[in-house]
């Protein structure tokens, strides 16, 4: 029989517009009628004397959403989020994301649990504490932590299966590897440090996805024993591992700073390809010398795997002008060659010493190119593709200097760092005559508080010629809680406009300004 629709329905639930309480606690649900009472009478009991509410966002097809709703005319703080039809597309990730981003504005921290009470309710309270007494954005409950226990996983399968996911993840994303168990369920949040942050999990690992897109979180862990499930049945299916695969290649390809080792191995990989292909070419097809044709291959491969390292291993990373970028190039060739030197270094005395049979020779070989790829790496990320001037600035220097670094870095005509609300700049550098449109973008930036990229055509009519001058601006809101108390405003007039990697720039440029304009 299917539940009647007895609901705080997705739209409504935001219409209102909740109140702010300490902590939201999402339990996304599908069929969990018989653990649901249990579970808010846990969490009563664990979360005595704190503001918080509980979350349900319910798929069931039982009588879990009845449940529920009867619940939450007893108690205030229980609240329901039933979906229908299509809102359940996404299943068990889409269930957390909607229950977070519906309530993040109105809540200091939430918590992400499962109902069947494999996650136990005591626990929330602890994480809680530790989020605020080690001032860290995420706390983890992680079953693998020493004192953590995950007995509760039903099967050897699912502990493999379990263990297997979690090694990947950690493998390819270094970010993964700040907990011990980055594909829990069970975790806490501090919405201001991940708000903004657009989810788009693949699979149900809300949390991989966080730590993923949040590079710069802190991160702590609560270990926790994993129960077995209180009652009902796993919706766990093998499905959920398809996904899971590709949430990580999802994951992968779209988030830049992501597995960037990775990335530069599988660059590597493919200029080993240009540099077979030329080689074999040159010397069989035009017949050129092996010495000439060899340094044709190494040539053409170096550049192509910095084209192709520029456009996706390091694509976040900008260059500050076209000759940057050049000298960038020019910079990949030593640090080539470091590689290669590392490779042999490691290669040849093996071979040398130890020995050069098969399959020992090829076995060495493979340690080789692992010695080269890592230096290559290292002396690329630190070198080739290093950012040109520190990430954040000092606000303790004069803000004459801090717009002058800005003007150069961006090759910019203005800079003004502009105090709200009366629009004063700071310090003596003016902001020379702000126009009605420099004033209407800034006053934008100030409703909306998100960081703008605008680029203006010179008249109403589409450009004749492709080296027109657009007039740009970039404006970046300096926020003090919610609200913009300055805005850095940047202007160039240029046939290169400014584009989102220099907004990102200046977005990272100046998260530490706050204190310049109190
Ligand atoms: N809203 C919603 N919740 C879901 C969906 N699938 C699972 N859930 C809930 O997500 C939580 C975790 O699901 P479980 O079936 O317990 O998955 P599991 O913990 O990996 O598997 P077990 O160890 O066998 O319990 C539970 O609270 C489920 O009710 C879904 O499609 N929609
Ligand atoms: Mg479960």
């Amino acid at each position: 029989m299917k539940a009647e629709k007895q609901t705080v329905g997705v739209g409504t639930e935001r219409a209102g517009g909740p109140d702010r309480v300490l902590l939201t606690i999402v339990v996304p649900t599908r069929d969990e009628a018989e653990n649901i009472p249990k579970l808010v009478r846990g969490l009563r009991e664990s979360l005595s004397g704190l503001d918080y509410r509980v979350v349900f966002v319910d798929d069931s097809a039982d009588g879990t959403p009845g449940v529920i709703q009867d619940l939450a005319g007893e108690d205030g703080r229980v609240r329901l989020i039933r979906r229908e039809g299509d809102e359940r597309r996404g299943g068990l990730s889409t269930a957390v994301t909607t229950g977070m981003d519906l309530f993040s504005g109105a809540s200091e921290y939430t918590c992400v649990m499962d109902a069947d009470l494999q996650h136990p309710p005591e626990k929330v309270r602890e994480m809680l504490e530790t989020a605020r007494r080690t001032d860290a954005d995420v706390v983890v409950a992680s079953r693998y932590a020493p004192g953590g226990s995950y007995a509760g996983l039903s099967g050897r399968v699912r502990r493999a299966v379990s263990v297997g996911t979690k090694y990947l993840a950690q493998l390819i994303f270094r970010e993964a590897r700040k907990t011990s168990d980055p594909m829990t369920g069970f975790f806490l949040v501090k919405n201001e440090a991940i708000s903004g942050l657009q989810f788009r999990p693949t699979g149900f690992k809300v949390l991989l996805e966080i730590l993923v897109c949040a590079p710069e979180l802190k991160v702590v862990e609560a270990p926790f024993d994993f129960q077995a499930r209180n009652a009902g049945v796993s919706k766990a299916t093998m499905r959920q591992g398809f996904d899971y695969l590709a949430h990580i290649l999802s994951l992968f390809w779209y988030v830049p700073s992501a597995g960037r080792f990775w990335k530069f191995a599988l660059v590597g990989a493919s200029g080993v390809l240009v540099n077979m292909v030329t080689l074999i070419v040159l010397a069989e097809y035009f017949h050129a010398q092996k010495v000439i044709a060899w340094m044709f291959a190494v040539g053409l491969s170096i550049l192509s795997n910095f084209l192709l390292n520029n456009a996706f291993t390091w694509r976040d990373i900008r260059h500050s002008s076209r000759i940057h970028f050049f000298l960038r190039g020019v910079l990949a060739y030593p640090v080539a060659v470091m590689g290669i030197g590392a490779n042999f270094a490691v290669w040849y005395p093996l071979v040398k010493y130890v020995s050069d049979e098969f399959p020992y020779y090829a076995l060495f070989n493979l340690l080789g190119i692992i010695a080269g790829t890592s230096v290559n790496f290292i002396l690329s990320s630190r070198l080739v593709f290093r950012p040109s001037i520190p990430r954040t600035l000092d606000p303790g220097a004069p803000p004459g200097q801090i717009s002058e670094g800005i003007r150069r870095e961006l090759r910019a005509d203005r800079v003004g760092l502009i105090r709200i609300p009366d629009l004063t700049p700071l310090g003596e550098e003016s902001p020379r005559g702000l126009s009605s449109s420099d004033r209407s973008v800034i006053d934008l930036v100030v409703g909306t508080t998100h960081p703008t990229l605008t680029v203006t055509g010179p008249r109403r009519l589409p450009q004749a010629r492709t080296n027109a001058r657009w007039t740009n601006s970039l404006a970046v809101p300096i926020l003090d809680e919610e609200h913009a108390i300055g805005v850095v405003f940047v202007t160039r007039n240029s046939t290169e406009p400014f584009t989102e990697e220099d907004l990102h720039w200046l977005t990272a440029y100046t998260a530490t300004a706050a204190r310049m304009f109190e």
